[in-house]
Order: C-alpha cells, then structure tokens, then sequence
C-alpha cells in the first residue's frame, strides 16, 4: 500500500511540474513552526510535508536585481504547480487534507527540504541541491495522509567557509544569519536606511535581494539551467531610473518579486548605489559592521 501512494504522488508531481520532490515527517518540524497567518491553514494532525525544489539559476546578464528576482515572481509559478497538485491530490485520496505552501509559510522550509532528502543546508543557511546548488525556491503541500520519508542524500557543503568570507555585512556565523544585517533583508526594508547600512548596499551593488554568499559557494559552480520556462524567459537584471519613472512600470511588472515592498523602496535603493559614497563613513563601517 505504502509503494503504490508514493507512485500515485510521484507521478502527480511529476504531472505539475515538480519533478524534484520529497517528503519530511511533519513531526519533525512541528517543533520549529513558523509563527505567520497561514499557519491556521495546517492540516490538523498533520503527519508528511511533501518538498519541491523549483531551480531557477539560467545564464543571464549581471544586474543589480538578485536572480531570484529576475523572472516571474516564484510564488506565483510556484504556487499554481503546488495548487494544481494539492487539488489532484484531494481527488486520489478524498479522505485526507492536501495544503499547499511557498515562502509565507508555517514551515521552515529549507529544514524540511533537508530532511525530505532534497540536500544539505550551507554555512549560509540555504539549501544545497547536487544538481542546481543553492538556487532553487522550496514549496510544500501538507498532509495528514502518512508517506514514506525519504532517504538523506548526503552532505554537500564543506563548510568551506566562503560564504562567510564574502559577506560584506559579516551576517553569516555559526549562530545563523543575522538577519538584521543581511544585505538581502536591507534592500527590502521600507524606510530609511542609517548610513552603515546604505554602506553595504553600496558594497554589495544591488537594488533587490543579494546573491552575494551563493556566488562564492563553490557548490554552485557548473550548476544545471533550470527547466522552469517561467524562471527562463522575460529575464529583467537591472532596472533604471527612468524605468522606475515610467507611468506604467508598476502595472508592467505586478508579477515581479522586486515590487513586494513597492517602487519607492527601489528607487531608494537606486539612488543609494548612484549616490557617492562616503568614504570615511565605509571605512567606519567595515570596521565596526558587527555593530550594525
Ligand atoms: C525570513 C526569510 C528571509 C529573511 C531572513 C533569512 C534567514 N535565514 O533568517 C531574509 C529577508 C534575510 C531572507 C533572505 C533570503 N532568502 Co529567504 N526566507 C525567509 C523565510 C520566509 C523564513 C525563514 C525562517 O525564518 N526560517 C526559520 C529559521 C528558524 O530557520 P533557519 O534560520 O534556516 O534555521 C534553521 C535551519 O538552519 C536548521 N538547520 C541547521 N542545520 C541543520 C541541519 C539539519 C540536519 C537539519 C535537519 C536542520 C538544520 O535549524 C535551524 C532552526 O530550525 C523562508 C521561507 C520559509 N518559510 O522557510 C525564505 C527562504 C529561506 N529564503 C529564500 C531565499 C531564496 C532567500 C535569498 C537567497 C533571496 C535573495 N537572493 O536575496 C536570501 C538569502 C539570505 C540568506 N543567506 O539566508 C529561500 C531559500 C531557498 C534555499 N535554496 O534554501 C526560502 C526557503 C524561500 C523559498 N520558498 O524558496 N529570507
């Protein structure tokens, strides 16, 4: 009976899209629930969380807009493939609860890839897949439907420790990520910004999110493209100016990561990175980042 539900899931996802997928004991994760809105939407006695990774790494120019950014918004391409399974796996097996869940999420979700067998968490707190390294998105469905757990596929990262080298904001440590220092969270913060931290936007010369750690993983070297059209086409690696300035730049990219926090947060962080940087000020800044 256990073989012949893993086939049925195997193949619905498959059929939607997410070929890369497994499934964590939702007991193990119970325990590190992320406290947001969609919790109340957990099945209650939730046993499995099946894991997709969807990678979205394709060779593109280089731009201020972080890749996970460039395309389609992932919680919209994400979340139709996770929708369109939930709904198909409610009609196989009516009895159970089926929830789908990317991003905004009760789960943490890099723990539960890990332990769905999808690979190893890096110094720099992501997901590390063999085949498209850290740049994939992770979505789940939960159920109370009881699935066999996956194996674990073996370490990847050998805490090398580049990604805690290449941190400008020295965010990484083995406490986590500070996330008040993270480069990425500061370029989505609305408001203003105090200098020291407009100093590491400066630095890591970027408007929207930061790859910074994941470039210099080396696990991410020779990495597959991904097969996701959505994540592939219409690609946008840097805005300017007077994209921001045109009448219809909101309503042209409604579909787009980058305008989560809204245009003004970029345009700020556009004049940031055209702004002339104070030296002195970065100078202070380098030295005393751990303070920030
Ligand atoms: C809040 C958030 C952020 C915040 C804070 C990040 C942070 N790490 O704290 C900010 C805005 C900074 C951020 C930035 C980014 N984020 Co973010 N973020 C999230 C979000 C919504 C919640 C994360 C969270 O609070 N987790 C809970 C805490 C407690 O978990 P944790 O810090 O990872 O610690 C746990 C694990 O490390 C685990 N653990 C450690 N070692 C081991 C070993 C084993 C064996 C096991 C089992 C567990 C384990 O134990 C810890 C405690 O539970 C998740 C989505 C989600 N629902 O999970 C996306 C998510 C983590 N982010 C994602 C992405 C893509 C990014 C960026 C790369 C975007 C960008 N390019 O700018 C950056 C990367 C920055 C970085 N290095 O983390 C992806 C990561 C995909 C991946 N490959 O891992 C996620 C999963 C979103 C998604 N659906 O795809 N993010």
């Amino acid at each position: 009976m256990c073989q012949k539900k893993a086939n049925i899931i195997n193949e619905i996802m498959n059929c939607c899209g997410m070929p890369f997928f497994g499934v964590a004991p939702f007991d193990a994760l119970a325990s590190s629930l992320i406290q947001c809105g969609a919790k109340r939407r957990l099945p209650a006695a939730a046993k499995s969380v099946i894991t997709a990774v969807f990678p979205y790494y394709c060779p593109c120019p280089s731009g201020e807009i972080s890749r996970y950014a460039r395309a389609k918004d992932y919680h919209i391409v994400a979340g139709e493939k996770l929708n369109n399974a939930a709904a198909m796996l409610r009609e196989k097996f009516s009895e159970y609860k089926f929830e789908p869940f990317c991003d905004a999420s009760p789960i943490p979700e890099v723990t539960a890839a890990r332990l769905a067998g999808l690979g190893d968490i890096g110094c720099n707190g992501l997901l590390i897949t063999p085949r498209f390294g850290s740049f994939v998105f992770i979505g789940e469905i939960v159920t109370n439907l009881e699935l066999p757990e996956c194996e674990n596929p073996g370490g990847a990262c050998n805490a090398c420790g580049r990604c805690v080298m290449s941190c400008p904001a020295g965010a990484i440590s083995p406490l986590g990520i500070d996330r008040e220092r993270c480069v990425s969270n500061l370029t989505q913060k609305k408001g203003e910004l105090s200098q020291a931290q407009r100093t590491l936007i400066t630095k890591a010369d970027t408007i929207w999110g930061c790859d910074i750690c994941q470039n210099a993983c080396p696990k991410n070297r020779g990495i597959e493209t991904t097969y996701i059209a959505e994540f592939k086409n219409n690609i946008i690696s840097t805005i300017s100016g007077k994209d921001i300035d045109d009448e219809n730049f909101e309503q042209n990219n409604s579909s787009r990561a980058f305008m989560w926090r809204g245009k003004e947060v970029l345009k700020r962080n556009l004049g940031i990175l055209h702004g002339t940087p104070d030296n002195n000020i970065f100078e202070e800044c380098k030295n005393q980042n751990r303070s920030l």
